[in-house]
């Protein structure tokens, strides 16, 4: 999967993907990033890339302009045409249903913002689609579209170990995942359950499953519908 980030903050980006998982998936080549700063496409020697709203109001907004060429340099540097999309506070609310269909595609081109927003004729004339990651105020959407990466690439066939298999996400199942537990058996006298070290690998699937069914009603009682 090839992977385009428009972002004013490339930087913000060089640790999540110099780590673990996502640096695994690049050295093996299972994603390209490409970042590119839409500053870089300023038009003038200021390198402005924001301006005041028209109508009055606080903040600035993302002009036109730079983003559009930042968008028509980066589309030509990969073959396929992508899914386009602008991290926003009005996106569609992020899931795994939506990491599991972008991961499906062949590309992506990832749009983050600053200021209040983005002038609205780049969404309608990039034909991008509105992705937020919640519903809390971020400063900006780089860690929105890390958010995406991390969730999508991890999907990628060959990313994952066999070890943590994706398929095994307690989210995928619409559940939470049952209490876990490692050695020692005994920790400032709080005792691992029985079962756990009993080798009876069919009540402890029994118990796990129960175990996810009540942290699922008792912490998120909204993913049981
Ligand atoms: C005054 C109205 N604000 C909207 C709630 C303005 C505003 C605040 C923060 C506009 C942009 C931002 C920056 N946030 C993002 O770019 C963002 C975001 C977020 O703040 N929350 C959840 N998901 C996302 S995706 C991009």
């Amino acid at each position: 999967m090839r992977i385009d980030v428009l972002t004013l903050f490339p930087e913000m980006f060089q640790s999540p993907l110099g780590c673990s998982i996502l640096k695994r998936a690049r050295d093996n080549g299972l994603i390209d990033v490409v970042l590119t700063n839409i500053r870089d496409f300023a038009a003038d020697n200021y390198k402005r890339v924001d301006d005041k709203p028209y109508g009055g109001g606080p903040g600035m907004v993302m002009m036109p302009g730079p983003v559009f060429d930042c968008f028509e340099y980066v589309e030509k540097l990969g073959t396929e045409k992508g899914r386009v999309i602008l991290l926003t506070p009005q996106g569609q609310k992020f899931n795994q249903a939506k990491a599991a269909e972008l991961s499906k595609e062949g590309r992506l081109i990832l749009i983050a913002g600053r200021y209040e927003g983005f002038d609205e004729r780049i969404r309608i004339g990039l034909g991008a689609e509105q992705i937020s990651i919640g519903d809390y105020v971020l400063s900006g959407g780089e860690l929105a579209a890390m958010v995406v990466v991390d969730a999508v690439v991890r999907l990628l066939a060959g990313v994952l170990g066999d070890e943590d298999s994706a398929k095994d996400d307690s989210f995928s199942e619409g559940l939470l995942e049952y209490p876990q537990y490692t050695r020692p058996s005994s920790f400032r006298n709080m005792k691992v359950p029985e079962i756990l070290l009993s080798g009876d690998h069919g009540k402890i699937a029994e118990w796990r499953r129960r175990q996810a069914l009540e942290r699922t009603k008792k912490c998120r009682p909204d993913l049981l519908g």
